[in-house]
């Protein structure tokens, strides 16, 4: 079976790299004047054909380019995992400023965590490239899902994943509350760590 993604495939590895270079000149800029890392690493990834195909059935769309490029907006993910809270803020604040990106959606679930305890800050970013986009114009419109978090919401979502994944697991509900109170435990952690590195200066 062809890619869903068609003749755009090539299109969306262009765009992450394009994302991510501006993400580490954002870091060389940042250690330049401070001597700050700005984020700790970028995890990225382009959604594979299979679990885009799987997303469109589940949303009852058709299993095409323009849903998979312009319905859906996450075929492109890049997540940056940042040391403090404020080096989450300054980043999103630094995004905010890019050359043709626009965010047209944000979920701040760092201040507003979900009930399971998740902590991460959404942006979907619709970027204006010179190439065409799966509607046919040129330039295009490509949509990047960004999730910017610390590194302990990082560590914490990657085990709730594991858990949400994992069948038949013994204790499931006890294992569901221990990782809500472990996930509002680090998010007072972080907010320590950020108040001890205001101190240090
Ligand atoms: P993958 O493979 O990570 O991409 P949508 O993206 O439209 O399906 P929604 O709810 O509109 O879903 O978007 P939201 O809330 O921004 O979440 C999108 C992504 O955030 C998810 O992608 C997860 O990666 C992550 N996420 C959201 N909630 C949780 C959570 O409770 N726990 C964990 N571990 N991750 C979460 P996908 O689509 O699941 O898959």
């Amino acid at each position: 079976m062809d890619s869903i993604y068609g003749k755009y495939e090539c299109t969306l590895d262009l765009i992450k790299e394009m994302i991510e270079g501006k993400l580490l000149e954002y870091q060389e800029s940042i250690f330049e004047a401070s001597g700050d890392n700005g984020f700790e690493h970028i995890a990225s990834r382009i959604k594979t054909d299979e679990s885009m195909r799987e997303k469109c059935r589940r949303r009852e769309l058709p299993e095409t380019e323009v849903s998979a490029l312009v319905t859906l907006k996450d075929a492109i993910g890049i997540r940056v995992v940042c040391s403090f809270v404020d080096d989450v803020f300054n980043l999103i604040d630094y995004i905010k400023t890019l050359d043709d990106c626009k965010v047209v959606e944000e979920k701040d679930y760092i201040r507003h965590a979900k009930p399971n305890g998740y902590r991460s800050y959404h942006m979907i970013l619709e970027v204006k490239v010179p190439y065409e986009d799966a509607l046919g114009q040129t330039p295009g419109k490509y949509y990047v899902e960004m999730q910017i978090r610390t590194i302990a919401m990082d560590t914490w979502a990657a085990l709730e994943h594991k858990m949400k994944y994992k069948k038949d697991i013994p204790n499931q509900d006890l294992l569901v509350s221990e990782l809500k109170r472990v996930a509002d435990e680090l998010a007072s952690c972080d907010l320590s760590m950020q108040t001890i590195r205001d101190l240090i200066g």
